[in-house]
């Protein structure tokens, strides 16, 4: 089975004014779909070929240019649009604790995971993840690469990520990533992220 492109789960409209129409639909239509059409290619007639890709990706060989950059690239942006939405949802107790446990407050989780995105330097991503034990922490990957991939900095499964390449928010924030940055708060879908957390 080749992977394929999902569905937005919400109109490209419903985040709006934070993130625009026309970013999403380039983002998504253009962005991830050519990361998903050159994944299949990559992974196509190899030993992989079938594989998820959690399993792609915790196996990778980080030499295999075409397959670290698509492969992330697929699943870093099914992640993106799931965490996000119209409807902040609620966050639940269990991952209020753990945050709490972190980083003292949700203030001083944004506060890490704000400098985290701001400070990526070029292109990459900002990532909240949870440990087995229920631990969490804040750390950076650039490029595509996330941290299910072998020796990339940090590790455990991603429960929130923040896309900060300029294709993600040059059209409305030009420059301004803390802008664009802040703007994202308001579109997180705490509930999914909730449940990433339960099912680490
Ligand atoms: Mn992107």
């Amino acid at each position: 089975m080749a992977f394929e492109l999902p569905s937005l789960p919400y109109a490209a409209d419903a985040l709006e004014p934070h993130i625009d129409t026309r970013t999403m639909e380039i983002h998504h239509g253009k962005h991830h779909n050519g990361y998903t059409t050159k994944l299949n290619a990559a992974v196509e007639g190899t030993a992989l070929e079938g594989s998820s890709i959690d399993a792609i990706l915790s196996g990778l060989d980080m030499g295999n240019a075409a397959l670290r950059n698509n492969g992330g690239g697929y699943y870093n942006h099914c992640l993106f649009w799931e965490i996000m939405g119209p409807d902040a949802g609620e966050m639940s107790a269990e991952l209020t604790q753990a945050i709490d446990k972190a980083f003292g407050s949700f203030e001083g989780f944004k506060d890490a995971f704000s400098k985290a995105a701001a400070a990526q330097f070029g292109s990459g991503w900002a990532w909240l993840c949870a440990h087995d034990d229920g631990s969490l922490e804040v750390c950076g990957t650039p490029n595509q690469d996330n941290p299910l991939m072998p020796n990339v900095g940090c590790g455990g499964t991603p429960v929130l990520g923040l896309d900060v390449w300029e294709h993600a928010y040059y059209l409305n924030y030009q420059n301004r990533r803390p802008d664009y940055i802040e703007a994202f708060f308001h579109v997180v879908n705490w509930s999914e992220v909730s449940k990433r957390y339960a099912s680490r």
